[in-house]
C-alpha cells in the first residue's frame, strides 16, 4: 500500500509489490549479465535475510513491469537506502541518492508488454555520501518504500499544493496550486477543474506548450469548514481533474488535506488561533525484524501507542519519513516535526563538495511531496551540526531559506546542542534545543534551563518560542534495579525522564518537550564512534525496540496525559 487513500481514479497507477530477483554485487560487476540469487520481497531491507543481515555493498533488483497500453511510463521510488541507479530495458532512467525521499522519472512512448526493470542499489559508506554515515541510527540497504509504475498522458497533474488561512469563524481561504506537466513536443489546451467535498472548483482553461510546466494558482473561500488539529483531526479529498480540447477527462490527483494554522506570535505557537504546546517523542524509523522499513501494521501500532500516552506530536528524527506514516499522523491528529537528513555532521562533513546539492535535493523532495500533510507543522534541518561556526551558520542560512522559498506557512526550526556557542539562533522561527541533564552531565534540570534561557535571550533567541527536543536516558529493557536505581537501569530512565518532565512541562518560557526517543534503535557498528552504546542499540527508547514498554512508560503517559 502506497497511501491510506485513493489519489487517482482515472490515471492507472500500480505498486510495484512483491518478490524482485536480488543479488549482490561486486564493485566492478556488469549488471547487464547477472544472475539472480535470490527474490527479495520489495519494500523491504535486505537485512532482514539472515545472510544478509551485515551486508553493507552493493545489490541488484530486477523485475519485469508490464504496460497495458502504448504509453508513457512514470515510475516512482518512495525510498531506495540509499543510492539507486534505474535501468529500464537496459537503458539508464534515473540516479538517486538519499533512502528517505522519493524520486520519480518519465519514460516517454513505452510500447504495450512486459519490459525489464533493474536497480542498482548502494548502502556502502564513502566520501561521496555525506548524509548517510555511520550514526547513532543505522543506514540499511534495499528498496525501503513503495514502488509505483503510473501510465500517464502527455500532460499531467505532477503535484498539488492547498495552503489555507483562517478568514473568521468557520470561513477559511485556500490557496490552490495546480502544477501541470507537458511532456510531448504538441500544444494543449486543457480545461482543469476540481472540487473539495461538495465544493466545486473552476481553474479555467490553459495552454501548455511543448514540454511545460505550468503553475495555475487560485484562492478559493470556504464556508463552514471543520479545522484540523490534533483533538479533531478533520480531513478533505482534494481532486483536481484535467480535460482536453475534446471533453476528455484524461488525468487526475487527489491529495487528502486539512484546514489549519501555524502562527507564531512572540514567543508562543499557535495553532488555528490558540497556544499549542507540543508534547511528544523523537522516532526513528526501526524495527529488529523489518529494518527502516516498517509494514503498515508496525506504524498503526506506533500511533496507537503515541496516542494512548498522551503525546501530540512526533519529530522524525533525522530524516523525512514514510509518507504513510504521514498520513496516519494526519488520520489520528499528531502533530509533526518533519526533519531533513543529517545528524551530528561537524564542519568537516559540511564542507564536503557533495554536502551542499545533497541537503538541497533533501530539503526539496521533503517539503515538495509533503507539502499538503496537515500533520506537518514544522519543518527542521540539519541536527546538531556546526552551528556554532560562522562556516556552519552560511550552510544553515541557505537552507533556511531555500525552505522558505517553497513554503511560507510553517515555522523552521533546527535542534542545537551547541548550548552557548551556537551563532544561528537569529535566522530561525522557533529555537530548539537537545539538553541531556541527569544522563550525561548530572545537573539540576531548572537551573541549567535557566542558564540556557538567558543565554538564548541574547545569542539571537529573544522572544522566540522554545522546544526541549532532545532530553532522554538509557535504560535496559529488563535491567531493574528498584533500590540503587543505578544508571542503565529502567528505573533510573524513568527517574531522570520524571525530573526532566517536571521541569519541561512546567516553565512558561517552553513550547514543547520532546522525549529522546520512542523505541530503542539499532546504532553503526562501522566508524567505531557508536561502540559505548549497549547492544549496538541507542537504548533510550521509552518502549524497546519491540515495542514493549520499559518502566518510564507509566510517567510519561501521567506527565503528557495532564498537561
Ligand atoms: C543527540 C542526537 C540523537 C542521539 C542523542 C543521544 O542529541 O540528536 O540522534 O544521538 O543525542 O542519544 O545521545
Amino acid at each position: 500500500m502506497v497511501r491510506l487513500f485513493t489519489q487517482h481514479k482515472i490515471r492507472r497507477q500500480k505498486e510495484l509489490e512483491g518478490f524482485w530477483d536480488f543479488a549482490i554485487l561486486e564493485d566492478r560487476e556488469n549488471i547487464f549479465n547477472k544472475s539472480f540469487t535470490h527474490k527479495m520481497w520489495v519494500p523491504g531491507c535486505w537485512e532482514t535475510y539472515p545472510e544478509f543481515s551485515n551486508y553493507r555493498g552493493k545489490a541488484l533488483y530486477k523485475t519485469i513491469i508490464e504496460c497495458d497500453n502504448n504509453t508513457n511510463l512514470r515510475l516512482i521510488f518512495k525510498g531506495v537506502s540509499h543510492t539507486a541507479e534505474v535501468y529500464f530495458d537496459n537503458i539508464k532512467v534515473a540516479n538517486h541518492y538519499n533512502a528517505y525521499t522519493q524520486f520519480d522519472t518519465i519514460i516517454k512512448n513505452v510500447e504495450k508488454g512486459k519490459h525489464e526493470l533493474l536497480v542498482l542499489v548502494d548502502n556502502s559508506f564513502s566520501n561521496d555520501s555525506v548524509l548517510h554515515i555511520p550514526n547513532d541510527y543505522f543506514t540499511y540497504g534495499g528498496i525501503i518504500r513503495p514502488v509505483v509504475m503510473e501510465e500517464i498522458e502527455d500532460i499531467f497533474i505532477e503535484r498539488l499544493e492547498f495552503s489555507p488561512t483562517w478568514i473568521k469563524d468557520n470561513t477559511w481561504a485556500a490557496e490552490i496550486s495546480i502544477y501541470v506537466r507537458n511532456v510531448s513536443s504538441k500544444e494543449f489546451t486543457i480545461k482543469v477543474k476540481g472540487n473539495l467535498d461538495d465544493y466545486e472548483l473552476d481553474f479555467g482553461i490553459w495552454n501548455v506548450r511543448e514540454n511545460q510546466l505550468i503553475k495555475i494558482t487560485k484562492r478559493f473561500e470556504f464556508n463552514d469548514v471543520k479545522v484540523w488539529s490534533s483533538e479533531n483531526p478533520h480531513l478533505y479529498l482534494l481532486n483536481v481533474r484535467l480535460w482536453n480540447e475534446d471533453d476528455k477527462c484524461i488525468d487526475d490527483l487527489i491529495e487528502r488535506v486539512g484546514f489549519r494554522e501555524v502562527k507564531i506570535k512572540s514567543n508562543r505557537i499557535y495553532l488555528n488561533g490558540k497556544p499549542v504546546f507540543f508534547k511528544g517523542f523523537n522516532r526513528h524509523e526501526d524495527h529488529p525484524d523489518y529494518g527502516c522499513a516498517l509494514p503498515l501494521q508496525i506504524m498503526v501500532k506506533d500511533i496507537m501507542l503515541i496516542k494512548q500516552s498522551g503525546a501530540n506530536m512526533i519529530r522524525t528524527s533525522h530524516y523525512p519519513n514514510d509518507e504513510r506514516f504521514l498520513d496516519l499522523c494526519d488520520e489520528f491528529g499528531i502533530y509533526v516535526w518533519e526533519e531533513n537528513h543529517a545528524r551530528g555532521l561537524t564542519l568537516q562533513h559540511m564542507q564536503n563538495p557533495n554536502f551542499d546539492i545533497q541537503c538541497e535535493n533533501c530539503n526539496r523532495e521533503m517539503v515538495l511531496n509533503h507539502y499538503n500533510h496537515p500533520s506537518i507543522v514544522i519543518w527542521g534541518i540539519l541536527n546538531e551540526c556546526a552551528s556554532q561556526t560562522p562556516e556552519g551558520r552560511e550552510k544553515y542560512k541557505k537552507q533556511i531559506e531555500q525552505i522558505k522559498g517553497m513554503d511560507k506557512t510553517r515555522p523552521i526550526t533546527f535542534a542545537s546542542c551547541m548550548h552557548f556557542s551556537d551563532l544561528c539562533l537569529d535566522l530561525v522561527d522557533i529555537v530548539s534545543m537537545n539538553v541531556y541533564s541527569g544522563w550525561y552531565e548530572d545537573r539540576d534540570t531548572n537551573e541549567f534551563f535557566d542558564k540556557l534561557y538567558s543565554w538564548i535571550q541574547q545569542a539571537g533567541g529573544a522572544g522566540k518560542p522554545i522546544i526541549i527536543s532532545e532530553f532522554g536516558a538509557e535504560g535496559l529493557y529488563g535491567f531493574r534495579d528498584p533500590f540503587s536505581r543505578v544508571k542503565w537501569s529502567e528505573e533510573r530512565q524513568a527517574d531522570i525522564l520524571e525530573d526532566n518532565l517536571i521541569v519541561y512541562l512546567n516553565r512558561e518560557e517552553i513550547s514543547g518537550a520532546l522525549i529522546w526517543q520512542f523505541c530503542d534503535c539499532k546504532v553503526t557498528e562501522e566508524g567505531k564512534v557508536f561502540l559505548g552504546r549497549a547492544r549496538t542499540k541507542n537504548n533510550k527508547g521509552v518502549f524497546d525496540e519491540y515495542r514493549r514498554p520499559k518502566i518510564a512508560y507509566d510517567i510519561v503517559k501521567r506527565f503528557f496525559s495532564q498537561k
